[in-house]
């Protein structure tokens, strides 16, 4: 048992018990807590609930570690390790009533910040479809117990999937963007959770994902999910407010970042 696989248990054990919490308020019924950056951009009271229990769990089992979610203040910790949490990913979704939408929750190593910290483990439960997602450093992903791997490009091109910000300003140029990954497409999903559209690019059930201002915990999870499958996962304009999160085996990744990265 490594420290990674260790991680990813505490990962997975709470993302299941996060997740079965998640889906009997929803079948209580959802209520709205609040607005965020837009009327879009919602948070419900199960967030709010699924990710104070998601905080308690941690803090009992590892009392040291820093916190940086969704829907409450980030602690820094003391351990080096920080636990990048999504509650619920795909609220919108969950507040309509689609099963599309999962809990997130990924251990990093270093600063609490995408591309400067170093992801150890992480777990994507999606409860309605009770479908559980796991990876661990150097020790490969998995659904369940089945391993991962991505894609490799067909002749019929890539099935890609994208995902369009709260702001309304954001989705012409989120369109346009659309319009110039195509050629290189079959067809195009969007589900409206990054952490799924990431695990099912792990499980080769996508080809590959791109998505502009994705938060980290959004992506934290799923990434590692990527990179354990064989795959990769970049972001580019970094510097910009919407840095673009690329996701894919590697011959889509590279047709995919040849493609985004003109537009920058
Ligand atoms: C969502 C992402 C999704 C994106 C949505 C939203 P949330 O996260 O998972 O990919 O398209 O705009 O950001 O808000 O449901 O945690």
């Amino acid at each position: 048992m490594t420290v990674e696989t260790e991680l990813a248990d505490l990962a997975a054990d709470i993302a299941r018990e996060a997740g079965e919490l998640a889906l009997r308020r929803r079948e209580e019924g959802v209520q709205l807590a609040a607005t965020k950056s837009s009327l879009a951009d919602i948070v419900t009271e199960a967030d709010r609930e699924v990710e104070a229990l998601i905080r308690e769990r941690l803090r009992a089992a590892r009392p040291g570690d820093g916190f940086l979610g969704e829907e409450s203040d980030a602690d820094s910790g003391d351990t080096g390790i920080t636990w990048v949490v999504d509650p619920i990913d795909g609220t919108v979704n969950y507040a309509y009533g689609i099963p599309a939408y999962a809990v997130s929750i990924a251990a990093v190593q270093g600063e609490a910040v995408p591309g400067r910290w170093e992801a150890l483990a992480g777990a994507v439960f999606a409860p309605a479809h009770g479908e559980l997602f796991t990876a661990s450093r150097g020790g490969g992903a998995y659904l369940g117990s089945q391993r991962l791997a991505v894609t490799s490009v067909t002749p019929a091109g890539a099935l890609l999937a994208t995902g369009f910000g709260y702001d309304p300003a954001t989705h012409d140029g989120d369109i346009e963007t659309v319009r110039r990954v195509m050629p290189i497409a079959r067809d195009l999903r969007r589900a409206g959770a990054a952490s799924l559209d990431l695990a099912y690019v792990a499980a080769g059930r996508l080809d590959g994902y791109f998505e502009r201002g994705l938060k980290p915990w959004d992506f934290a999870a799923g990434a590692l999910l990527v990179a354990e499958a064989g795959g990769v996962v970049t972001r580019i304009d970094t510097a910009s407010a919407r840095p673009m999160l690329i996701a894919g085996g590697s011959d889509v990744h590279a047709r995919l970042t040849a493609l985004l990265a003109e537009e920058a």
